[in-house]
Parts: C-alpha cells; sequence; structure tokens
C-alpha cells in the first residue's frame, strides 16, 4: 500500500496547492489599522466531529480590528501522533455553519474540504504554529498541530487577518479585504475546522479512503475535515 510521511510534503508544493485550489494570494499587504472600528471581541466555537472523527473540542479567540490577538484550540480523539491541519474558513457567499453529509456531492459517503466549503467557505487563516498564516500555509503539515495521544493545546498570539482571494466577494477575483474578513469573523462567521481522520484506524494517513481531493499525492484520510465549530 502507498504510504504518505507528513514530513516530506514541501513549502513550495503547499503554496502551489493553495494557490490552485482555493485561489489565494500572498496577502500580506500591509494594513494600516486606522479603520476606526476599535471593536474587540470574544468569540468561542465548540468543535464537534465530522466524519465520523470521534473528535471533539474547543476554540477560543479574541479579535479586535484586522488582528487576532490570541487564539486557542483544545481537541481530543483525533487520530493519534498525527498532524492536523487546522484554519478559520470563511466565505461571504457561504452559509457559515458545519457541513453535514448533505453536501456529500460525490455521494462516497464522506464529507471531503471542497465539499464542506458551501457551508464553510474557504481558508481565510492557517492556525499554524509558527510563521506564515495566511490561507498559502494551508496544508503544510510540518507547522500544524501534532497529537499527542489524540489531544492537542494550540494557542498563538497576534494573527494578522489579511485580504484573501476567492472568498466570494464582489470584485477581482472575489477578493476579500482585510477589513471585510475580519469583520464577519468578529460577527460570527467564521468557521474553525480540524483535518484529518484515520478512517480505517491503523494509526496512520494512507490511501485506504483515496487520494485527497486537493492533492492526489496527498491521502484523503490526511485532509478530510476532522471536527468543526462556527465561532461566534
Ligand atoms: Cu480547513
Amino acid at each position: 500500500m502507498k504510504r504518505y510521511s507528513m514530513g516530506i510534503l514541501g513549502a513550495s508544493t503547499v503554496a502551489l496547492l493553495a494557490a490552485a485550489t482555493f485561489g489565494a494570494g500572498a496577502a500580506q499587504a500591509h494594513d494600516p489599522g486606522h479603520s476606526g472600528d476599535k471593536k474587540t471581541v470574544s468569540l468561542s466555537a465548540d468543535l464537534t466531529e465530522l466524519n465520523g472523527s470521534g473528535a471533539s473540542g474547543t476554540a477560543t479567540a479574541t479579535v479586535r480590528n484586522q488582528r487576532i490577538k490570541h487564539i486557542e484550540v483544545h481537541a481530543s480523539g483525533l487520530t493519534p501522533d498525527a498532524p492536523h491541519a487546522q484554519h478559520i474558513h470563511y466565505g461571504e457567499q457561504a452559509l457559515h455553519e458545519c457541513p453535514t453529509l448533505a453536501l456529500d456531492s460525490n455521494g462516497d459517503g464522506r464529507l471531503n474540504t471542497v465539499e464542506g466549503v458551501p457551508a464553510y467557505g474557504p481558508v481565510v487563516v492557517s492556525l499554524t504554529t509558527t510563521g506564515d498564516t495566511t490561507p498559502t500555509s494551508f496544508l503544510d503539515v510540518t507547522r500544524f498541530p501534532v497529537s499527542e495521544s489524540g489531544s492537542y493545546h494550540y494557542s498563538r498570539d497576534n494573527i494578522r487577518i489579511t485580504k484573501v482571494a476567492g472568498t466570494g466577494y464582489p470584485g477581482p477575483d472575489g477578493t476579500g479585504t482585510a477589513k471585510e474578513i475580519a469583520e464577519s469573523i468578529r460577527e460570527g462567521e467564521g468557521v474553525v475546522v480540524i483535518h484529518g481522520v484515520d478512517y480505517n484506524g491503523n494509526g496512520e494517513y494512507d490511501f485506504s479512503a483515496g487520494a485527497s481531493e486537493l492533492d492526489p499525492n496527498l491521502p484523503a484520510e490526511a485532509t478530510d475535515p476532522a471536527a468543526c465549530g462556527v465561532l461566534d
């Protein structure tokens, strides 16, 4: 059986993958932060399982202007000792909800990441452990939490929300500005999604459930959503 080592996925591959999948630009444009909106909000999400993963958890975030001042994700019941990509998803045209199997458009009984987009939208923030937090890093599994015995406790400060293409706004490339996306997240429309489901329970991500719709070189087990919660 073909095995996939999460450690060998190169950053350049991931960047290309992200651009191809979500049309996400690097989105590092500086925002002076004088939007006139100094609102600080505290948000939380109850994370519940998708795809029968058995995972659950909580997320909390404090967001001020275009910056996530602090965010925590506490999750358990995940595939043990495996990396778990995690993001804030948001789309202006999305339902701002967690998906159900009603969105299983190919009828294979699994909800893959793309099938969930009408519910939660594309990636707008990659909740990485270090470095870049834009959608560009959305599958850079070397910088996502690894579940010890199925659990992890993640926290990070001062994540800048950026403009993101493909978020369903009118105008070129459907780009939402940092201000627009941050306002929507503050209004409770962001969705936290944790990925990675060991369907066959053999302790690693393999191709038993086929290849990922995001990249045929990745197993679906590595990218399918495992837990989800609306950050409101
Ligand atoms: Cu995600």
